[in-house]
């Protein structure tokens, strides 16, 4: 694992819409730096300005006709640029990235909740990540008609938003594939309770994971 080549840690927060990752990554991130980690807060599509261009592109409601091939490529090409200049220097630099998506969300909305198949995204991942891959995946779970449900109540719906239920079920179920096939790189935490329950759970799980009050690099 790329892992050993480096002395930073990489967490990622994944999960359907709603399940409430910002909510809970922006907690994380206080708590992490209050026990003297050094964090690199960022997010996918994003994190750079490229990929916060194509962000712009690949969520705008006024593109509905994006093919499922480019949406998946737009979203490495976004990755690509991330990893380039914010993930890999900053692990080296012994940060702790702390990633709102990555590319579990690849394999979840365009492997299956578009039906392209984990194998091409696989094929990408391998391409543009090499063996890099997150130290810890904290699946924040929910029904999709729960966090759907609260993803409206907020207002805004952005292109992927407009799908149908059963494409955030087909996107919940194959997270939850991804993390029982390797749970000692997943945490799933049930995401339908009180935001600081969630924060409890997630701080708990990550406790038992990682050593948190023990800055690293
Ligand atoms: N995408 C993809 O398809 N492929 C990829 O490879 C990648 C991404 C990387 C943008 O992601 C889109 O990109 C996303 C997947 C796709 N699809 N869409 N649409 P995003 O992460 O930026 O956007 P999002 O998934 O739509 O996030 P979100 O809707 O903002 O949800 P959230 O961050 O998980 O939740 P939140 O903003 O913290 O909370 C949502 C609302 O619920 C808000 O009003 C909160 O106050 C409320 N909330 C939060 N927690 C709770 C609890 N515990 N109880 C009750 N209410 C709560």
């Amino acid at each position: 694992m790329e892992r050993a080549r480096h002395s930073g840690r990489f967490l990622v927060l994944e999960g359907i819409e709603g399940s409430g990752k910002t909510t809970q990554i922006e907690r994380l991130d206080a708590t992490l730096r209050g026990a003297g980690q050094r964090i690199r807060l960022t997010r996918e599509p994003g994190g750079t300005a490229l990929g916060e261009r194509l962000r712009g592109l690949l969520l705008d409601p006024d593109l509905p006709g994006m093919c499922p091939e480019s949406e998946l490529l737009l979203m490495f090409a976004a990755r690509a640029q991330h990893l380039q200049e914010v993930i890999r220097p900053a692990l080296q630099s012994g940060e702790w990235v702390l990633s709102d998506r990555f590319t579990d969300a690849s394999f979840a909305y365009q492997g299956a909740g578009r039906g392209l198949g984990a194998a091409r995204v696989a094929q990408l991942e391998s391409w543009l990540q090499g063996d890099l891959r997150p130290d810890l995946v904290i699946l924040l779970d929910i029904e999709a008609e729960i966090g759907l449900g609260r993803a409206v109540q907020r207002g805004r719906r952005d292109r992927i938003e407009h799908e149908a239920l059963d494409f955030f079920e087909r996107a919940r179920a194959a997270y939850l594939e991804r993390a029982a096939q390797a749970p000692d790189r997943y945490l799933v935490v049930d995401a339908n309770a009180d935001p600081d329950c969630v924060a409890e759970r997630i701080l708990e799980g990550l406790r038992e994971r990682l050593p948190l009050a023990a800055p690293r690099g």
